[in-house]
Parts: C-alpha cells; sequence; structure tokens
C-alpha cells in the first residue's frame, strides 16, 4: 500500500492518491436514539438494536481521529418539523402501518420529530462546537438540505461514509455524494442495518462494476492511513 492510501476494496483509497485532510470529510449519518436507542424508531419497529448499535465504537474512534487532523466533520439527523408538514403521506402512512407512525409519542418522545429525545444523536459520537449539522427530512443527506453547498464551500472533494442505516440513509447519501462527483469510502465496521444481509448486500453493492459508489474499507485501514 503507497504511503498515505487506505486498503480499501475494491482499490486503495482514495482513486487519485490525496488524501488530503483540508479537503476530507468525515460523515457521520444519523447517529440519532431514534435509529439505535431503546425506546427509539428502529426499536418500536422490533428491529434488533444490537444491528445499528454495532458500529458506534469504531466511529467513535474515527470521529477522534478526524477531529484530532482537523477533517471537516458533518452529523446529519433525520426528523420532521413538528406538526409534520415536511414528512411525505406515504412516508407517514408506511410508518404507521408497522405499529412505528412518525410524530406518534413513545418512550423517546414522538418518533422522528426534530427536537425530541429520539431525535438527538446518542452521546458516544455526539458534535462538538463548531462541527456542522445537517436536519434532513428524508433518506439521503443531500435532499432539502444545503449539505452541497457547505461541502463544496469548504472545499471538500473526499468523504468518509460512517453512520445507520447502511441500506438506507447511508447508501442513499453515498450514492448522491457518488453522483457528486465526491470520491466515497464507507467504513464497514462504522455501519449497521436492521437486517444482517441487507447490511452485506449494502457493501458488497459499493464494490460491483469496479467501486460503482467507491469504496469499502474498515476503520483501521483508515486509522493507519491518517496516522502514517
Ligand atoms: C431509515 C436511516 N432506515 N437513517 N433511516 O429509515 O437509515
Amino acid at each position: 500500500m503507497s504511503k498515505g492510501l487506505v486498503d480499501a476494496d475494491p482499490y486503495p483509497w482514495p482513486y487519485n492518491d490525496v488524501l488530503d485532510p483540508k479537503r476530507t470529510a468525515l460523515l457521520l449519518i444519523d447517529w440519532q436514539v431514534d435509529f439505535c436507542g431503546p425506546g427509539g424508531y428502529v426499536d418500536a419497529m422490533g428491529y434488533d438494536l444490537n444491528l445499528t448499535r454495532a458500529g458506534l465504537e469504531p466511529t467513535a474512534e474515527v470521529l477522534a481521529a478526524a477531529r484530532a487532523v482537523g477533517w471537516l466533520v458533518v452529523h446529519t439527523r433525520e426528523g420532521h418539523r413538528p406538526d409534520l408538514s415536511d414528512c411525505p403521506s406515504n412516508k407517514l402512512w408506511r410508518s404507521k402501518r408497522i405499529g412505528a407512525g412518525i410524530g406518534d409519542s413513545g418512550p423517546c418522545g414522538r418518533i422522528l420529530v426534530r427536537g425530541e429525545p429520539g431525535w438527538e444523536i446518542v452521546p458516544e459520537v455526539a458534535p462538538i462546537e463548531g462541527e456542522l449539522i445537517v436536519d434532513k427530512p428524508g433518506k439521503g443527506a443531500f435532499y432539502a438540505t444545503d449539505l452541497d453547498l457547505l461541502l463544496r464551500r469548504a472545499g471538500i472533494t473526499h468523504v468518509v461514509l460512517t453512520g445507520i442505516t447502511t441500506d438506507v440513509c447511508v447508501h442513499t447519501t453515498m450514492r448522491d455524494a457518488n453522483d457528486r462527483g465526491y470520491e466515497c469510502l464507507l467504513l464497514s465496521d462504522c455501519t449497521g442495518a436492521t437486517d444482517v444481509g441487507n447490511y452485506e448486500a449494502a457493501l458488497k453493492m459499493v464494490t460491483m462494476q469496479g467501486g460503482v459508489f467507491g469504496a469499502v474499507a474498515h476503520s483501521k485501514s483508515l486509522l493507519a492511513a491518517i496516522t502514517e
């Protein structure tokens, strides 16, 4: 492996041999109580929280390293206005159908509503002063947000993705970032899904066609490259 490159699949990342701290951002997608905490949205749907929490510890380690080398750090949160005026009616209908209605009251307040305890980012990877937070009504972090503007304005060309869930918000965001020309890396141990098969398939999808959406690496490979 050349110096400063990440041992990744299907190619040493990034493609252009540049792991430049001024041009690289760490994305932390939806590390919210609603997706990995007891009493939140994912819990209400009956999925195994161990799967969505699995990536928290390595993500905290990567976050500390990114902060130390001065990467731009961006946190996202999925959620809706209290009156749900930004929640598409089909999304609302489906959530109620599975027994975790958006806006309904639960142990963590109203499900997926901005400002509620369930919508908060969990303490392990909570934002600190100066880090960007992007609130999004959809699955992708670019839709109906200023994320692209913030990244371009900061001179970011490379994006490292962590977060939950792998097959939904992380994938939608990665695909969109890739279409916009960002060089993307997904950290396999810093993400999780509500289903193991979907998690594995989502990682594999990235690596097809020579890296159709970018590349996948273990966080240890990224940390090794950062500290080289
Ligand atoms: C989902 C997300 N899974 N953050 N949201 O509905 O991936």
